[in-house]
């Protein structure tokens, strides 16, 4: 076996992964614009709502996962992203804090729920990452979720930047992006671990950077969406007489 294909150690293939942070959509134009303050009442109110579809589309994901995965105890750690999304009994959740997010924005709620304002490409980018995990064993699903690693800055940036640049949105609306805040660093913490433990040979760990550049793509693809509609005013169809 030539050098080249041994496997990564651990920490080579964890700073492997790291390094992938140069494609996070953080880097994207959109967001770029978002968080210097150069986005408009309606680019804002898009990226809200579509992003809505993805918030909600997390559950559904996380639940194929589960539905692929055999060992109990994974599971019984899994579950609590679906908990920490859908709420339980006193506990509003993600979706819930994500449609407040919505009406801080100036969306009602209806809104949100009805996906009036979703772009095709977007549904299409969002549908693509649900089908990967019905599909893929559960631990390649699971190990996609990686993109987190580089959350909790974006989320940051936003609780950081949006309050000086956005006065017009209400402060109501950040309770999301707090709450991300240590649960994708929680979540991070066990998609690591079974990601170190699954990809053993040199082989399994380049299939990995594929699957994070998977993800990194339909979070980069949605961004794209939302530039031609909410940038360039170009939404699908705008040049259609109808
Ligand atoms: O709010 C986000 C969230 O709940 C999740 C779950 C996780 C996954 O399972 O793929 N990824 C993710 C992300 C959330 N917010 C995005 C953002 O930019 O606000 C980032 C996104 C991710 O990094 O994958």
């Amino acid at each position: 076996m030539t050098t080249d294909q041994q496997p990564w150690t651990i920490k080579e293939f964890e700073a492997k992964l790291r390094a992938k942070e140069k494609y996070y959509h953080i880097h994207h134009e959109f967001h770029i614009l978002m968080n210097s303050g150069k986005l408009d009442k309606p680019a804002i109110q898009g990226w809200v709502a579509n992003r809505f579809y993805y918030q909600t589309a997390i559950p559904i994901k996380d639940a194929a996962i589960m539905s692929n995965c055999r060992d109990r105890n994974v599971r019984r750690h899994w579950v609590q992203r679906i908990i920490d999304h859908d709420g339980v009994e006193g506990e509003d959740g993600g979706i819930e804090a994500w449609l407040q997010l919505g009406e801080a924005v100036g969306l009602k709620r209806e809104e949100l729920h009805s996906n009036q304002h979703l772009l095709p490409g977007v549904k299409f980018a969002i549908d693509a990452y649900i089908n990967f995990a019905r599909q893929q064993p559960w631990e390649v699903a699971a190990s996609s979720s990686l993109t987190e690693l580089f959350a909790p800055k974006i989320h940051q940036k936003r609780l950081d930047t949006w309050p000086e640049h956005y006065p017009w949105i209400d402060t109501k609306g950040y309770n999301y992006f707090r709450k991300r805040l240590s649960e994708a660093r929680r979540d991070v913490q066990h998609g690591l671990d079974i990601t170190l433990d699954y990809y053993q040979t040199r082989e399994q760990q380049e299939f990995m950077l594929e699957v994070l550049q998977f993800k990194l793509d339909i979070l980069w693809t949605m961004l794209d969406c939302m530039w031609m509609a909410y940038i360039e005013k170009k939404p699908p169809y705008h040049n259609v007489n109808n």
